[in-house]
């Protein structure tokens, strides 16, 4: 890739975007505005608050300032008289002070709040692990609640003994627990044509990762026996929109669970309680919630999550079908569009950041802090699993200077993750999912941070 003759594309501002919005407007027949129109209003709210709500706080005026006579070496005021009763909160809360990091959605991405997303916040989060509570969630007919007593699970089909289990008859399997990250294929959609909105939660937010405790699939199966001739496993939701997939048997047999624990605790309600499906490494879509049925087979179902939607139009008109895996991807998340560097000093600091790949371990990061021209080996900080997020720091001297800044990450296949252009070029300009493009940042001189691509000219 020539980069003298590369160019930067920049995220639309929030008067684009409605510009965008009144331009497709136009073009809908009569019958079609209306709903759209509803959307468009929405969109405005949406595009403004998902670039704005980060930074804002619950806080009072009061409880934000900084008194000089709290500071040391004066006793501080928390010092000087009781703090609560240690059971204040019987299932416990981050600090007051912490009360912006949460989830957030994207008020016109979707025609309702229940088939639809909220982000993780990894402009907040540290470490590998994410917060049972900041999970994101991604429902296409909302939230369930399921009484553990009445669920039942049915495995059937190509089986030697068919059977319904029980929440207690699952927990009696021996179980697992293992680390993976969670991915829709959806993350980083909004990316696959251009820059998206200008915030890390958005573009990177559909990406999360627990610990995960349950039971193999292999488990049940050597105990209730499979065919041979059982080619498929199709597993299906109790929710309304059940989003049923077709699971090929090898990966059914390989590290396939049935997950009852996040986290060391129980599945929350967004994330499938009391039971979901994990599938490591594959796509989210596929990873059934609240789920009720896994039947064998001999061939696949071709419902229509797997044929009408998540799949990827080629540039020959052909659609590429059960694409499972994630491949090797990475964000920088410090400093992000959300957390820039306003305020900041030239001199010694980082960029810091998470690499995760489906097929098995990252193995290096790079970071280019001049838009992709040069690239320096980043250290790896966390633990580095299979199908996990890794961390990453990178150490410069910061001269005050202007940046383009991204990471690049490898895994253990020997891929590394590609430039958006070469994606393109690849896959067309239909396609968006799966899309694991080199992500930029334009760090500017007052350390403000923008979401950026670089094209070819
Ligand atoms: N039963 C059921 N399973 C489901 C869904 C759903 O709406 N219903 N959504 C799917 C999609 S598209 C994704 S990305 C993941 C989201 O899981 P999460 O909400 O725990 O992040 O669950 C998948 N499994
Ligand atoms: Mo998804």
């Amino acid at each position: 890739m020539k980069h003298e003759k590369d160019r930067m594309v920049h995220s639309p501002t929030t008067a684009e975007m409605i510009q965008e919005v009144a331009k497709q407007l136009e073009e809908l027949p009569k019958e079609e505005r209306r709903d759209f129109l509803k959307r468009g209003v929405a969109f405005s709210v949406g595009a403004a608050a998902a670039m704005a709500g980060a930074g804002a706080s619950q806080l009072s005026a009061e409880e934000c300032k900084v008194d000089p006579e709290n500071l040391p070496p004066h006793i501080q005021k928390w010092g000087k008289a009781w703090g609560r009763d240690v059971n204040a909160y019987p299932y416990g809360m981050p600090s007051k002070y912490e009360s912006n990091v949460v989830r957030r959605i994207v008020p016109w991405l979707t025609a309702d709040q229940k088939a639809s997303v909220s982000f993780t916040p990894w402009q907040d989060l540290e470490g590998t692990i994410v917060p049972n509570g900041l999970h994101f969630v991604r429902c296409h007919g909302g939230v369930v609640d399921i009484n553990p007593k009445e669920w039942r699970l049915m495995i059937h089909g190509l089986v030697e003994r068919p059977v319904i289990l029980t929440l207690e008859d699952l927990k009696r399997y021996p179980s697992v627990t293992r680390k993976h990250f969670f991915s829709c294929p959806a993350n980083s959609a909004m990316e696959a044509r251009g820059p998206g909105l200008n915030s890390l939660q958005v573009t990177h937010g559909m990406l999360s990762s627990s610990e995960y405790t349950g039971v193999l699939i292999k488990t049940i199966l050597e105990d209730i026996g499979l065919k041979p001739e059982a080619k498929w496993m199709f597993s299906e939701g109790s929710d309304p929109a059940s989003v049923g997939r077709s699971v090929p048997i090898e990966k059914v047999l390989d590290d396939a669970m049935l997950v009852y624990a996040m986290n060391g605790e129980a599945l929350r309600p967004e994330n499938g309680y009391p039971v979901r499906l994990l599938l490591p490494g594959w796509e989210g879509v596929i990873q059934t919630k609240w789920l009720r049925r896994l039947k064998f087979d001999d061939k696949a179902w071709w419902v229509r999550e797997e044929t009408t939607k998540y799949t990827e139009l080629l540039p020959d008109g052909h659609a590429k079908m059960f694409n499972w895996v994630f491949e090797s991807d990475s964000v920088i998340t410090s400093p992000c569009p959300e957390r820039g560097w306003e305020g900041r000093k030239p001199g010694p600091t980082k960029v810091a950041g998470i690499a995760w790949s489906g097929k098995g371990k990252i193995t290096n990061v790079d970071v280019t802090l001049d838009g992709g021209k040069t690239w320096h080996e980043a250290k790896i900080t966390s633990e580095v699993l299979p199908k996990m997020i890794t961390r990453f720091e990178f150490y410069f001297d910061w001269d005050g200077k202007p940046l383009i800044i991204g990471s690049r990450s490898t895994d253990e296949t020997g891929y590394t993750q590609p430039e958006q252009q070469q994606l393109m070029d690849a896959r067309g300009t239909e396609f968006v999912y799966h899309r694991n493009a080199i992500q930029y940042w334009e760090v500017k001189a007052n350390g403000e941070v923008n979401n950026v691509q670089i094209r070819r000219a």
